[in-house]
C-alpha cells in the first residue's frame, strides 16, 4: 500500500498550445482522487502550484530568447522540485499532473535528491532531448531530460541547486517516434536505451516493459516514470498538443502500467500534456485516470 500524494502543476507555457494548464483540475474532476482513495487508504490531494501564466519573451538580443518563456517556466520548475522533495522526505509517493513535459525538469530535481542512482522510464512519442542549440522550437517541453542529464541551458540545468539528476545509463526511452536530429545525436553520443514505438509493436509490449525493468532495476534504488500522454496513438489521446501518429494503444499502455505495479519498482510519476481544450470527449482525460490506476494499483 502506498502513501501517495497527488500535486497538481498547472504549466502551458513549455510549449505554445493553451490549455495544458487545465488539465489537473479536469483530471480531478474526472473522479482521479476518488479512485486512488478505493484503492488506498491514505491519499493526499495537495491542490494545485500556483504559477505564472503570462507568457514573458525576452529581448530579442538576449541569447536567452531562444527560449521561450524561460522565466516563468523556470520559477515554476524551482516551485514544484521544492514541494516534490517535500513529499519525498515525507515518505510519500508523488503524483504529479502536468501541465506540459517542461515540469519533468521540476520533478526530477525534487525526487532525485533523494537517490544516489535514480532510474527514469520515460514514456513519450518524442525524446525531450533537445538543448536550445538543438532546438527547432524554443519550447522547453522539447528540453527536459536533456536539462536533466546535465545538458542546456543554465537555470534549467541548475533547479532545485544542483547539477545531473540523473545517469544516461540509468534513462530509457519508450514509444519514440519523432527524433529531431540533435536529439538522435544526443542519444546516441549519451548511449540512452531506447525503444521505439516500431520496437514495441515488433517485440511486445510485454518484453518491453521485462527488458527496461531488468536493465534499472539492479543499477537504480528509485524509479521516476515520466509519462507523457501522446506516446498513445492519437486515436485514444486525441487531447495533447503534439500528436504523433503510429502510437502505442491505450489497452498495451495500461498492461505496461499493470506490469510495472506487479514489479513494484515505480517510487514516483508524472503524467503530462494532456490539453482539455483540444480533447474529444475526454478521451485522454479518461486514458490518463485509467493508466494512473492501472500503476497504482497496489
Ligand atoms: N522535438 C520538438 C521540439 O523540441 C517537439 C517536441 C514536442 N513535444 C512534446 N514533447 N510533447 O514530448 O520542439
Ligand atoms: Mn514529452
Ligand atoms: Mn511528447
Ligand atoms: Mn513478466
Amino acid at each position: 500500500m502506498k502513501k501517495i500524494t497527488v500535486v497538481g502543476a498547472p504549466m502551458w507555457l513549455g510549449q505554445s498550445v493553451f490549455g495544458t494548464q487545465l488539465a489537473p483540475a479536469v483530471i480531478r474532476s474526472a473522479g482521479l482522487i476518488q479512485s486512488l482513495q478505493l484503492r488506498h487508504t491514505d491519499v493526499i490531494d495537495s491542490g494545485d502550484l500556483e504559477f505564472k501564466s503570462e507568457e514573458n519573451y525576452c529581448s530579442v538580443d538576449d541569447i536567452r530568447c531562444k527560449i521561450k518563456n524561460l522565466n516563468p517556466v523556470w520559477e515554476g520548475v524551482e516551485l514544484l522540485a521544492s514541494r516534490v522533495s517535500e513529499i519525498v522526505a515525507e515518505g510519500r509517493f508523488p503524483l504529479i499532473l502536468g501541465g506540459d513535459h517542461s515540469i519533468a525538469i521540476g520533478s526530477l530535481a525534487g525526487v532525485a535528491k533523494h537517490y544516489r542512482n535514480l532510474g527514469v522510464i520515460w514514456y513519450d512519442a518524442h525524446a525531450d532531448s533537445n538543448t536550445m542549440a538543438t532546438s527547432p522550437s524554443g519550447n522547453v517541453q522539447g528540453m527536459p531530460l536533456a536539462a536533466s542529464l546535465g545538458a542546456g541551458q543554465s537555470e534549467l540545468v541548475k533547479v532545485g541547486g544542483y547539477r545531473n539528476k540523473i545517469k544516461a545509463e540509468h534513462v530509457v526511452l519508450i514509444g519514440v517516434r519523432d527524433i529531431d536530429a540533435g536529439e538522435q545525436e544526443f542519444i546516441e553520443r549519451n548511449q540512452i536505451k531506447q525503444f521505439t514505438s516500431e520496437d514495441v509493436f515488433r517485440i511486445g509490449i510485454h518484453n518491453v516493459i521485462e527488458e527496461a525493468v531488468s536493465y534499472l532495476a539492479t543499477q537504480c534504488d528509485g524509479i521516476h516514470l515520466s509519462f507523457d500522454l501522446d506516446v498513445l496513438d492519437p486515436s485514444d489521446a486525441p487531447g495533447v498538443g503534439t500528436p504523433v501518429a503510429g502510437g502505442i494503444s491505450l489497452k498495451e499502455n495500461i498492461e505496461a502500467m499493470n506490469l510495472l505495479a506487479k514489479h513494484n519498482i515505480i517510487t514516483s510519476a508524472e503524467f503530462v500534456e494532456v490539453n482539455p481544450l483540444v480533447d474529444r470527449d475526454g478521451k485522454t482525460v479518461k486514458a490518463a485516470i485509467a493508466l494512473i490506476e492501472a500503476l497504482l494499483t497496489n
